[in-house]
C-alpha cells in the first residue's frame, strides 16, 4: 500500500508521498517527533492536526492513530522498503533514530537512553500533563485541593530525578540523545502552565542550564514550531 491510498491522505494529502509525513502539533508531545526529524535531516512534510475532535478523532485521523493523539509518522521507506505508520511519541524517536543510526548510541549507551526516554512516557510527560489540567487549565475550578496537590508533588518528585541524574553531565543520558528529545520539551511546558514557582523549579540548580543548552539548539529552534500553527 501506497501513503495515496491510506485513509490520511483524504483529509492531510501528501504533496510528496516519497518522503516521511508527519502529523502533528507543536505540543511537547508533538515537538518531539518535530525537532528529532530536524536533528536527523530527513526530508519530510508535516501536516497541521489541531486538536479538536473533529481532527484527532475524525475517520482518517483514527486510521492512522486510534488513539486520536499527536504526533503520528508515516514512513514510505520503512523496513525492507515498506511503508511503516507510528502513533505514540517514544515509539517515533526509537523509529527515527534506529533508521538513521543518529541521536541513540550504541551499546550499554543505549538502554541508558531509553530508560530515560520510558521515565519520560510514563512519568514526566503524564504527571506534568495533569497538573497543567488542574492547575491552569479546566481542572483549576475543581475546589478539591486533591487532584492538584497530587500532581505537584508528583511533579516535584519527578524534577528532583531528572535534577540528580543531570549532576554533572549535559545530558540525561551522558551524550545528547532522543532522551533529551522527550524530556526537555516536558521541563519547557512549565513555563506555558506558569507553574515553575508551584513546584520550587529555581531549588532544582541543574534544570534551568540544560533547558538553556536544549533550546540553543538550531534543530530545536527550527522544531519547536513545526508544523506551524495556522
Ligand atoms: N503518549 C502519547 C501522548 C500524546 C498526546 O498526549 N498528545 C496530545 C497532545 S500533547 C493530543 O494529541 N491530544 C488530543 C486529544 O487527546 O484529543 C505520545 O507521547 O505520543
Amino acid at each position: 500500500m501506497s501513503i495515496t491510498d491510506m485513509k490520511i491522505n483524504d483529509k492531510w494529502p501528501a504533496k510528496d508521498p516519497s518522503i516521511l509525513q508527519l502529523y502533528s502539533f507543536p505540543t511537547p508531545n508533538g515537538k518531539k517527533a518535530s525537532i528529532m526529524l530536524e536533528e536527523i535531516g530527513l526530508p519530510y512534510e508535516a501536516h497541521l492536526v489541531p486538536l479538536g475532535d473533529e481532527y484527532v478523532r475524525s475517520p482518517e485521523f483514527l486510521s492512522l492513530s486510534p488513539n486520536n493523539k499527536i504526533p503520528a509518522i508515516i514512513d514510505p521507506d520503512g523496513p525492507g522498503g515498506q511503508p511503516v505508520a507510528l502513533f505514540e511519541s517514544g515509539a517515533i524517536l526509537i523509529y527515527l533514530a534506529e533508521k538513521t543510526g543518529k541521536l541513540l548510541p550504541e551499546g550499554a549507551g543505549k538502554y541508558e537512553a531509553i530508560k530515560w526516554l520510558m521515565w519520560q512516557m510514563g512519568g514526566l510527560g503524564p504527571m506534568l500533563g495533569q497538573l497543567g489540567f488542574f492547575y491552569k487549565f479546566a481542572g483549576k475550578e475543581i475546589e478539591d485541593p486533591r487532584p492538584r496537590d497530587r500532581f505537584v508533588g508528583e511533579a516535584k518528585r519527578l524534577l528532583n530525578v531528572v535534577n540528580g541524574a543531570l549532576e554533572g553531565r549535559d545530558w540525561v543520558a551522558g551524550e545528547y540523545s532522543i532522551a533529551d528529545i522527550a524530556i526537555a520539551p516536558w521541563l519547557q511546558a512549565l513555563d506555558f502552565y506558569e507553574a515553575k514557582d508551584l513546584v520550587g523549579w529555581d531549588g532544582f540548580a541543574n534544570l534551568q542550564p540544560y533547558v538553556d543548552r536544549f533550546a540553543a539548539r538550531p534543530a530545536v529552534q527550527s522544531g519547536s514550531n513545526i508544523p506551524a500553527r495556522s
